[in-house]
């Protein structure tokens, strides 16, 4: 039985890839949701099962095997499910993918400092110019990926996979920042707002009672 450690679903922009990647294998799982810096966070994340991720989280848990950052365990769920499920298999789509979803996780730092996800809230602010860069960069590899790859389905390479967990923070903010995407883009972000895992962590988040008063400002374009 695999555990993933998850933080509030309201914030945490990490977890629900990991949440996801868990989702998409398909395999038995037990979750638990920790509750991200509150007074016991720091000894928290120095128990046994976050010191291992230096108190990151996701965190999975397979066994006694331990799986963190959300790029690995995606990587390590694909490996356990026999490479299907994840990244396409045409050999071109899946280049697309592995660098659509290492970019991702590599970058967009504007998107993510000015942005901080935030699944309850929705807020109307203008977007910085920054933050429309990412936005512009991510929706032309979005739009490549649905026109070359996407024809078996609404997601970006056709079926719900490893690109798609990847972005998927993306997603709830452009929704909950009021982010201006249009065309084939427009398109997927609501094909994926109504996938019905992303649904189901948003309704998680709103039944959570933690609130994180730094997330809750709106957006920081300054
Ligand atoms: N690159 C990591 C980032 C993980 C991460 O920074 N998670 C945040 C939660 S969204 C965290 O654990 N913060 C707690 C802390 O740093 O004390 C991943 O992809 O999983």
């Amino acid at each position: 039985m695999l555990t993933i450690i998850i933080g509030n679903k309201a914030y945490s922009s990490w977890s629900i890839r990991g949440w996801l990647a868990v989702r998409q294998s398909g395999l038995p799982y037990e979750e638990r949701v920790v509750p991200m810096y509150d007074d016991a966070w720091p000894e928290r994340k120095q128990q046994s099962d976050l010191a291992v991720s230096a108190g990151k989280i996701p965190t999975l848990w397979d066994g006694d095997i331990a799986v963190w950052d959300s790029i690995a365990i995606v990587d390590y769920l694909n490996d356990s499910t026999g490479d299907r499920l994840f990244w396409p298999q045409d050999k071109a789509a899946r280049a697309l993918a592995r660098s659509m979803a290492a970019e991702m996780h590599s970058s967009y730092v504007p998107l993510r400092k000015s942005c901080s996800m935030n699944v309850r809230r929705v807020f109307t602010d203008t977007p910085s110019e920054a933050v429309l860069d990412n936005l512009s960069r991510i929706t032309s590899l979005w739009e490549q990926a649905r026109t070359r790859f996407g024809a078996d389905g609404p997601y970006l390479f056709g079926a719900f996979g490893a690109a798609d967990i990847m972005f998927a923070p993306v997603i709830f903010r452009i929704a909950g920042y009021s982010l201006p995407v249009s065309g084939i883009s427009k398109d997927y972000v609501e094909a994926m707002l109504a996938h019905p895992w992303m649904m189901e962590w948003v309704e998680g988040a709103k039944e959570e009672s933690w609130v994180l008063d730094q997330y809750e400002g709106g957006p920081d374009y300054s």
